[in-house]
């Protein structure tokens, strides 16, 4: 009996040694001392023994009980002291190395070209102001003095989406909105998302931006008219840029201009960008009819103003020289990313 409890503590002291990992070792601890272990075998066999050599054997088993339950309990803490380490190995920041690099967002281009506009005009004494996408007949067309019978009316260029309501064409009719509730002096400007039921191109989206603005006050004249735009067009396109205002038609104004600058491509000469022409347009204006200023309550014998339309996507594809206005609208980023600032 005393050498079968040497060999077995030889035995576990070796498979000590050769432990790696808790599973294994609470695995040994089982089979040696568990329940049904070797160690209680042992013990169980000792009533086969005569009766004088029980207290003998039964001391030399709890020895070694003991002794192992040390040694498993010292083999434990090892285990959980190495855990310890190599889980601090991990976590260990290391404060000297280079931080990783964060993806900053960009504006996008559209909003960038928008956010200068707004800055000159603010400059000016402006305000923005904003209105429904969804709009009526009366704020799109009827009150801007747009007969029945025009073209812009036609379900071809408009989307109604009833009889009475439709995606607004233009941002004018936020500008209605603003008369009706303000009195002169007014200098606001409207920027914002309009809709026109045109077919898809290089050119053509039928969802574009406008900036449209509007001066009502005692005594505006196409004077004042002239000097904000040619003001503005000298800020986007830079001082030394000519400005020529050709005469236009609209039925919200009267009378009406087509604004042109002279190509920054080629300073006037004639090129690819503005197709030999020497002159890019920019935006249409004129004075505000007096019929519009009527419907808002505002007398046209006191008052006149001057109101311009600015298109934002043309503006921004000309000075990024964006190929294809459909790229403005695909936010791809490889095309994106080359704006972030
Ligand atoms: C009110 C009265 C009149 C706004 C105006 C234009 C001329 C114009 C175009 C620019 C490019 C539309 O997006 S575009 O195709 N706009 O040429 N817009 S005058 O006239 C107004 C606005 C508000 C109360």
């Amino acid at each position: 009996m005393k050498e079968k409890l040497e060999q077995l503590r030889a035995e576990v002291l070796e498979r000590l040694e050769g432990i790696k990992d808790k599973k294994e070792l609470d695995e040994l601890k089982i089979k040696i001392m568990g329940k049904k272990g070797q160690l209680t075998e042992i013990l169980r066999g000792m009533g086969s023994l005569p009766a004088e050599e029980r207290p003998k054997v039964g001391q030399l088993v709890n020895q070694l009980r003991q002794e192992l339950e040390e040694r498993f309990e010292k083999a434990e803490a090892v285990m959980e002291e190495n855990l310890k380490k190599a889980r601090f190995a991990l976590e260990t920041v290391d404060v000297t190395m280079p931080g990783k690099k964060k993806r900053v967002g960009g504006l996008h281009p559209l909003n960038s070209v928008l956010e200068s506009i707004i800055d000159i005009f603010v400059s000016m004494g402006f305000d923005v102001v904003d209105g429904p996408e969804v709009e009526t007949d009366y704020y799109n067309f009827e009150a801007l003095n747009v007969p029945s019978d025009h073209p812009a009316r036609d379900t071809q260029d408009t989307f109604y989406l009833t009889e009475k309501f439709l995606l607004r064409t233009q941002t004018s009719a936020a500008q209605i909105r603003t008369m009706e509730k303000r009195k002169p002096p007014i200098r606001i400007i409207s920027p914002g998302r309009v809709y026109r039921a045109d077919e898809v191109d290089a050119t053509h989206s039928p969802v574009f931006h406008q900036v449209e603005g509007l001066v009502v006050d005692k005594g505006i004249t196409m004077c004042d008219l002239k000097g904000v735009l040619e003001q503005f067009a000298h800020e986007i396109y830079g001082p030394e840029t000519k400005v020529r205002f050709r005469p236009s038609f609209f039925p919200f104004t009267e009378p009406s201009v087509e604004v042109d600058v002279t190509c920054g491509e080629c300073g006037g000469k004639g090129c690819r960008v503005c197709k030999g022409a020497g002159w890019i347009e920019i935006l249409g204006a004129g004075m505000v009819h007096p019929n519009v200023l009527s419907v808002c309550g505002i007398d046209p014998e006191i008052y006149t103003g001057f109101a311009f339309g600015i298109g934002l996507d043309r503006l921004t594809t000309t000075r990024h020289k964006i190929s294809d206005i459909r790229l403005l609208f695909e936010n791809d980023l490889r095309f994106l990313e080359q704006f972030s600032r």
